[in-house]
């Protein structure tokens, strides 16, 4: 049974709020069928960490070990489809105009769903691009049109001979300042932060919550387990989100 309280007391907060903002983590796309990060590397690859291989140092010491792990990911990412609470935030951006999603996933489930006001922090992990972005940051290379779809290694560049890389943010590596730009500009506005599905672990993007926290802005979380982030938010809600965020969005737009 839903924690009946909890949800009348963050749907009364979102239903005052005119700029939410919500961060979404992997935890969002795993009622899609989408592994969280920290469960990516599963069977064959679960001898493996994940933040080991998302790394340039990873692809520059076996660019097709990387290579391999993200074709895998992509297989398993390509065939989920929104679940209900990707499908609720969209129908929550419907009622509020000025809401951001600023999302720390590489899936792009928000779209599909409806989403249109969504800010990227990792990248998007169907885009592969130059590893030396020879023609400009990011020299985006459609797989397909020079059938360079391969499954096993890193294909090369066919403007420069460079290896080809999945258009993802590794660790160690700089956000893409329009992000960035996009993310913090989203925050400062905000009048609500509701987090979901994220075990608050990856900066810059665990920051961002607490620096409207800092404001005295309210901050929700949605998550079955408690994250770095939950003991610094106002109200916890310890359930999935594909079964809170439908629900919760009911009442906000229609009082209990
Ligand atoms: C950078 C793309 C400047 C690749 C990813 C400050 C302090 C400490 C460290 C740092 C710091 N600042 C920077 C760092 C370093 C580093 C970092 O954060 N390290 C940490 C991990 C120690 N950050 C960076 O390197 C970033 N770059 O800051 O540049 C710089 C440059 C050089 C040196 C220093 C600084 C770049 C980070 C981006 C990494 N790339 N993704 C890929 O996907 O392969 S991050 C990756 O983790 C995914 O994007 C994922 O989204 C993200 C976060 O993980 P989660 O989404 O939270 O997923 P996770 O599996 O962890 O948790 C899932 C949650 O869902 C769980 O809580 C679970 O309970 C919950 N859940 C499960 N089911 C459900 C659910 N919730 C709701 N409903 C459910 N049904």
């Amino acid at each position: 049974m839903l924690s009946d309280s909890k949800i009348e007391e963050a749907a009364a907060l979102i239903r005052v709020s005119r700029r939410p903002v919500i961060l979404t983590g992997a935890g969002v796309s795993a009622e899609s069928g989408v592994p969280t990060f920290r469960d990516a590397a599963s069977g064959l690859w679960s001898k493996y960490e994940p933040t080991e291989l998302a790394t340039p140092q990873a692809f520059q010491r076996d660019p097709d070990l990387v290579w391999r792990f993200y074709q895998y990911r992509r297989e398993i990412t390509s065939l989920a489809r929104p679940n209900p609470g990707h499908f609720a935030l969209a129908e929550l951006e419907a009622q509020k105009p000025d809401q951001w999603i600023i999302t720390q996933n590489v899936d792009d489930l928000h779209e599909q769903a409806g989403s249109q006001r969504v800010i990227r922090l990792h990248g998007r992990l169907r885009d592969s691009k130059c590893s030396q972005n020879c023609k400009g940051d990011p020299t985006l290379i459609d797989l397909e049109k020079y059938h360079l779809n391969l499954l096993d290694s890193a294909p090369r560049c066919p403007y420069c001979g460079a290896r080809i890389r999945p258009d993802v943010v590794w660790f160690n590596e700089m956000l893409p300042f329009a992000a960035l730009e996009a993310a913090w500009g989203a925050i400062s506005r905000a009048d609500l932060v509701l987090i979901v599905g994220t075990s608050g672990l990856v900066h810059p993007a665990a920051d961002m919550p607490m620096d409207a926290r800092d404001r005295g802005i309210p901050v929700i979380e949605i998550n079955p387990k408690p994250s770095a982030l939950t003991p610094v938010v106002d109200l916890w809600i310890d359930q999935p989100s594909g079964a809170v965020l439908p629900e919760l969005v009911r009442r906000v737009a229609a009082p209990a």
